[in-house]
């Protein structure tokens, strides 16, 4: 399968849509002048042009059609194997100066990238067809929705985007003519595919990004961490509002009583298995909604936080998503996905490790090769993702387009930790929980090219998505919460925690509702909680854990606070903010000697 594919000569009134606005059709042309493309494909968004592109896709083997009886109308991607994840390493925040930027990021000069990358995208796209996406981020009534224009190459970026956004006319419309209105600029090209000539570059002050050198959704459907998140989190913060790396899930009592809550997870650490919960048999009644699996823009609306999520479609990781993890997100992609690195089976199904029954007695793995139960190597990539649109979700929350979005009552900080961190705890006020959130870390998964399972502080789960320093981002946390006359509770979970031999104390998945009750039962004002040197516990009684195949010793140590563990965690959070250089907030350097000395008395 290829990534790299030629021109392709569509027939009249396809790809021809072009936008009346100047400053639009500028910049297309500026990029066509440096990049020298056969070809320009003006994207509509329309169910022709979709069908054309689709078929286009498969003739030049860049996507292979699945077995309509199996997955109807879904496609398998295959990257090439040296691109299979974000690169944070090779991703750059390019702002005026490197203090704008901060301590957690890689930083380059402006003038200097851009000639750089121009550099690299003279006669790129030379014999290929440059493609124009244009996209919103965003319920279409919504004030927080933002316009994307993503120059590309890649007909499986187009194809991706038609998923992952609002793509096609609807943003030619909302951007209107108006050469002076906001908007994102992303220059997308694969050129060669080489790892030594692969950049993801932001320049937040121009509202612009050039991605180079990737297939990776992370790295390339510029809609999502680059604009939803890097280039986000910089206008969000000049704008006032905030953009988080959040799930964002509607719970429902079986009274029909509602409430959202928020939650900021490293990636591959669950969130979109937690935005689809389906509670457990003992909590008949109760039913848990999606507005969100990745990402929040939250605004203040009469004191309350308000939350949007401002994408269309999901990009989640495949392995480990089967029928008893995720029903909810089985049935998503089980039609009209698009799968990336998985493997193939020969009757054209898609598998994975972890997928529901039996592994197939042979397959072709996700580099191409032929696969047998017996191999040495995976089957799918441990980072393969599929891409799939909101509306196959069976629990997608009703006011999912609403443009003010929902009234946020819990925010949940979490992460992958084998000790330490209890499986649940509560700040005790805002400022307390900035200072969870910033102190947050993670074993580190397959979502980013590195080693696997170290343990790496992770403010907010934005340490790779943070647009700009992220001591101000700190300091933007704070100040937001003054501005909360209602702000939500603050919470902190681990599912991850292990017990002796290794093994995972807690169950998770449809069991985390146990969890989201005790959160909601806080939420509604309710005593249930211990104070402890960190924050509220839940007593013993507090959780209800009925029906739930769970001794006392498991509870006690999933709820413990180990003395000796914790003084080495506030080191550690010390050593952390210190490493930032000077960068944190007073406010939270003392929330880390309060911490102490709440365990000292
Ligand atoms: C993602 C990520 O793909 O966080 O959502 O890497
Ligand atoms: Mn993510």
């Amino acid at each position: 399968m290829k990534n790299i594919a030629p021109a392709i000569s569509p027939p009249s009134g396809i790809g021809e849509n072009k936008p009346a606005n100047q400053a639009v059709l500028d910049w297309v042309h500026e990029v066509e002048l440096l990049t020298k493309p056969e070809n320009v494909f003006w994207c509509d968004g329309s169910d022709r042009e979709h069908e054309y592109l689709l078929q286009e896709a498969v003739r030049q083997n860049v996507l292979f059609k699945l077995n309509d009886q199996k997955v109807p109308r879904s496609y398998l991607h295959r990257s090439n194997p040296n691109d299979v994840a974000r690169v944070e390493q090779f991703t750059f925040i390019c702002t005026p100066s490197k203090e704008e930027a901060g301590p957690t990021n890689n930083w380059s000069e402006p003038a200097e990238t851009y000639s750089k990358l121009h550099g690299l995208l003279k006669g790129a796209m030379r014999g290929r067809t440059l493609f124009v996406v244009p996209y919103i981020m965003g319920p279409p009534d919504s004030p927080l929705t933002k316009v994307g224009f993503e120059i590309t190459d890649s007909i499986y970026v187009v194809l991706s985007m038609r998923i992952m956004t609002r793509m096609g006319a609807i943003a030619v419309k909302r951007l209107g003519r108006d050469p002076a209105a906001e908007w994102n600029r992303g220059v997308h090209s694969l050129l060669d595919v080489d790892p030594a000539r692969r950049f993801i570059c932001h320049f937040p002050q121009d509202n612009t990004i050039i991605s180079v050198g990737s297939g990776y959704g992370g790295n390339v459907l510029l809609s999502k961490k680059c604009l939803a998140l890097r280039i986000g989190s910089y206008l969000a913060r000049k704008q006032g509002w905030m953009a988080e790396h959040m799930l964002i899930l509607g719970v429902e009592s079986p009274e029909g009583k509602k409430y959202y809550v928020a939650a900021a997870f490293p990636s591959a650490c669950g969130k979109t298995n937690f935005a689809m919960l389906i509670p457990p048999k003992h909590f008949a009644g109760w039913k848990v909604t999606t507005v969100g699996d990745d990402i929040a823009w939250m605004q203040i609306r009469d004191g309350r936080l308000f939350a949007v999520n401002p994408e269309n479609g999901y990009f989640g990781v495949v392995p480990g998503t089967n029928y008893k993890s995720n029903p909810n997100a089985m049935k998503s992609i089980a039609h009209d996905s698009l799968y990336t690195n998985v493997a193939l089976t020969d009757d054209g199904d898609v598998w994975w490790e972890g997928k529901d029954g039996a592994p197939p007695k042979h397959a072709v793995d996700w580099r191409g090769n032929d696969w047998t139960p017996d191999s040495k190597e995976k089957a799918a990539h441990p980072n393969s993702r599929f891409t799939a649109p909101v509306r196959n979700n069976p629990v997608l929350d009703p006011d999912f387009e609403k443009g003010e979005g929902v009234p946020i009552s819990a925010i949940i900080f979490g992460g992958r930790r084998s000790n330490t961190m209890p499986l649940v705890f509560q700040s005790f006020d805002w400022a307390h929980g900035v200072y969870l959130g910033a102190t947050m870390a993670s074993e580190t998964t397959a979502a980013a090219t590195g080693a696997v399972g170290q343990v790496r502080r992770d403010p907010m789960a934005m340490l790779p998505f943070c647009g700009y320093n992220i001591g101000d981002y700190f300091r933007h946390w704070l100040a937001i919460g003054k501005r909360l006359t209602n702000p939500p509770l603050i919470f902190n979970v681990n599912w991850f925690r292990k017990g002796e031999g290794g093994k995972f104390l807690w169950p998770g998945f449809g069991d985390n509702m146990r969890v989201l009750k005790w959160i909601i039962d806080r939420c509604e004002g309710s005593n249930g909680a211990l104070k402890s040197p960190i924050g509220w516990l839940p007593g013993l009684h507090d959780l209800d854990l009925a029906e739930l195949d769970l001794d006392h010793k498991s509870v006690d140590e999933l709820l413990e606070i180990d003395h000796e563990d914790w003084k080495k965690e506030l080191a550690e959070h010390k050593k952390f903010f210190d490493s930032l250089g000077g960068v944190v907030p007073d406010e939270l350097m003392k929330q880390c000697e309060e911490v102490a000395a709440r365990f000292a008395k």
